[in-house]
């Protein structure tokens, strides 16, 4: 069981092979595509606003633990650069490089494009990808890209088993009310196991509940493993006090004055004080502003790209998060790529980079 994001630039192929693999399910500013076969779960999410927001790439890179990445032909665009710069700043590691398109392509062309991009990847965390070259036309490299696909799998879901023992959460994408059955939430679970009858909390509303039910794939469980898409009936909350990005789990941070340790991307123009970006976190986002900035125990008004600095930030909306998320600052206007950078809680970081 995984869930995948298919990203890229412009016209790069993404939802021809996200309709290849699964079958197309609910369409808004992200399209999901289901496959089940035997044993096989996979989640497929195209981001389809995705370049026009950067909004849809950060929701779908939060949804997911593998990422194919399409690189058509013409090789990539200033989109696709970006989506390399996402990748990196969240310290996705798993992922395999797509060349779509391939029976528009030839043997020489498919191995200078994939040299380019192998050269263009080298200090990021998806400089070890696999490159495979596949056509939505012709079929050509579709069965060895669902063979990578699950070895990834293989590999993701015992990850996902080694936190069976950590407490549970649970980030929210969707929700909806149920005639009969009452609040219905959509998720996946990112960490520990989820139980029927678990009482836990939804943040950053801070509301008690209890899971009444669990479905996995349309079919009802009794528990559900870190990795798993589920679909959860609740007892405490009502849906429409639901959105997009409320976590139920036992304990999370609630705030909207927040501090972090940033790693400033070396292909943004830096950070400002005073400046109004975009902050992404897990599913949530929100308008946020740059109170203060300090490089090596100095306040600073800026900090240039490439810079380690601790970033003081306000939030419009009070955000639920803990000391393993990743936070991306976006600026919306910029004409260039817009991810700035990627922050964590100080003190000790939970592993990647
Ligand atoms: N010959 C050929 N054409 C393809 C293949 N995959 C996609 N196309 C065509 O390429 C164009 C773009 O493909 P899409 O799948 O829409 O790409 P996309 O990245 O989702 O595009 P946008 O969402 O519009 O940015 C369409 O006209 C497809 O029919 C392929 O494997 N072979
Ligand atoms: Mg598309």
């Amino acid at each position: 069981m995984v869930s995948i994001a298919i990203i890229g630039g412009e016209s790069s192929g993404r939802s021809s092979l996200a309709a290849k693999l699964g079958k197309k399910g609910n369409e808004t500013d992200i399209t999901m595509y289901d496959f089940t076969k035997g044993k096989q779960i996979l989640t497929i999410i195209d981001p389809s606003g995705y370049p026009a927001s950067p909004k849809p790439l950060m929701t779908a890179l939060a949804m997911v633990d593998m990422v194919l990445l399409c690189i058509p032909p013409k090789g990539m665009d200033a989109a696709a650069g970006e989506c390399v710069i996402a990748i990196d700043l969240l310290g996705i590691k798993q992922g395999i490089l797509v060349q779509t398109m391939a029976d528009m392509s030839n043997p020489y062309e498919l191995q200078e494009n994939a040299n380019t991009v192998r050269a263009m990847l080298k200090d990021t965390t998806a400089r070890d990808w696999d490159i495979m070259a596949v056509s939505t036309n012709t079929f050509e490299g579709m069965e060895e890209l669902k063979e990578a696909i699950n070895d990834l799998d293989e590999k993701i879901t015992a990850q996902h088993l080694s936190t069976a023992d950590q407490p549970s959460r649970v980030i929210i994408d969707h929700s909806f009310n149920v005639k009969g059955i009452g609040s219905v939430v959509l998720g996946r679970v990112t960490r520990g196991t989820i139980h029927k009858h678990d009482k836990c909390s939804i943040h950053p509303i801070k509301r008690e509940l209890e899971i009444r039910s669990i479905q996995m794939h349309d079919i009802d469980t009794t528990s559900a493993p870190s990795g798993s898409r589920v679909g959860l009936a609740l007892k405490g909350v009502q849906a429409k006090e639901v959105n997009r990005g409320h976590i139920i789990s036992a304990e999370e941070v609630c705030s909207d004055d927040i501090e972090l340790e940033c790693n400033v991307s070396r292909f943004s123009p830096g950070l400002a004080v005073g400046s109004t970006l975009h902050m992404y976190v897990t599913l949530q986002s929100s308008p946020v502003k740059i109170s203060g900035i300090v490089v090596g125990g100095t306040s600073v008004p800026k900090a240039e790209a490439g810079n380690q600095c601790r970033v003081h930030i306000s939030t419009e909306e009070e955000l639920a998060f803990n000391k393993d998320d990743i936070f991306i600052l976006s600026d919306l206007n910029s004409p260039r790529q817009r991810f700035i950078a990627a922050g964590r809680l100080p003190g000790d970081n939970g592993g990647s980079t």
